[in-house]
């Protein structure tokens, strides 16, 4: 443990969303975030914030589905941008192990060192966990049609050819455009109002290691894929937001 990380005392009422700062905080030092990933995080502990920093029901029955979606898919992928390798690789990685699927490196801001800072970290966690999960990204050889520049980067054998991507943390654009391929995309989002919550084929309104850990939980069970209503998800967790504010007083 760090010597800032001593610093947070454990009977912190917000201790363990302090510590999950602390993760983004040292990821940026090792040069595998964004310039704006603390800006990113800040605005997902404001939603998460005003959902109690809790696993709403809506939110449990989004990752029954999406692990449904997962389990169903001929070729699914997750990918995963610096914010969410920062916070919960341990976790994506097992999940991945789970599936028998590959994880794909797919970076807004994408540069060389970002690429090798965050393919470096996933490979030593692969290793320390003893799991064999195939990380794709390094090389890319095919393209996300409508998204311009090394965003749009990607790889045959991951993203292009998946019928089923899990993007937790997704700009609009590329959401949108994963979508326009004809793709199940399946979004982790603290807030259900931003347009990948809107455009995703199951939208979680969870943090995303809490979503981690109990799709983990989750994958063994084998729950059947439902007609998923998104918007109606979606709805509910503002529904959650809107009604425990109304009360927040009283
Ligand atoms: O690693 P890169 O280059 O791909 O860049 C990643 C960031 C996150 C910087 C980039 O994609 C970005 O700027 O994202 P946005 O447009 O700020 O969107 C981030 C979304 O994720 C927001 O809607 C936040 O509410 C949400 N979010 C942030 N932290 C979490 C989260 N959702 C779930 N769990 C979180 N921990």
């Amino acid at each position: 443990m760090s010597d800032e990380e001593n610093l947070v005392d454990p009977s912190h009422p917000r201790y363990h969303s302090l510590m999950i700062r602390k993760k983004v905080a040292a990821a940026g030092e090792k040069g595998m975030l964004a310039d704006s990933a603390m800006i990113a995080h800040g605005r997902g502990e404001a939603f998460d914030y005003l959902i109690g920093e809790q696993t709403i029901p809506s939110a449990l029955a989004a990752t029954k589905e999406v692990a449904a979606r997962l389990l169903r898919a001929r070729k699914p992928v997750l990918s995963l941008n610096g914010n969410a390798i920062a916070l919960a690789s341990q976790e994506f990685l097992t999940i991945a192990s789970q599936l028998n699927c590959p994880i794909e490196i797919n970076i807004f801001y994408r540069t060389p060192e970002r690429m090798g800072a965050l393919l470096a970290h996933l490979k030593l966690m692969n290793t320390k966990l003893g799991l064999d999960v195939e990380i794709l990204g390094g090389v890319p050889d095919a393209r996300i049609p409508g998204l311009e520049g090394p965003r749009g980067a990607c790889q045959s054998s991951g993203i292009f050819e998946a019928d089923t991507v899990l993007v937790p943390l997704e700009d609009g654009d590329r959401c949108e455009a994963l979508v326009g391929m004809g793709k199940e995309v399946l979004v982790i989002d603290l807030n259900p109002l931003s347009r990948s919550s809107k455009r995703g084929t199951v939208t979680v309104v969870d943090e995303v290691t809490r979503f981690a850990k109990n799709l983990i939980q989750i994958i063994p069970e084998r729950p059947p894929a439902t007609e998923w209503n998104n918007i109606q998800g979606l709805q509910s967790a503002l529904n959650h937001i809107t009604e425990t504010m109304a009360n927040k007083f009283v």
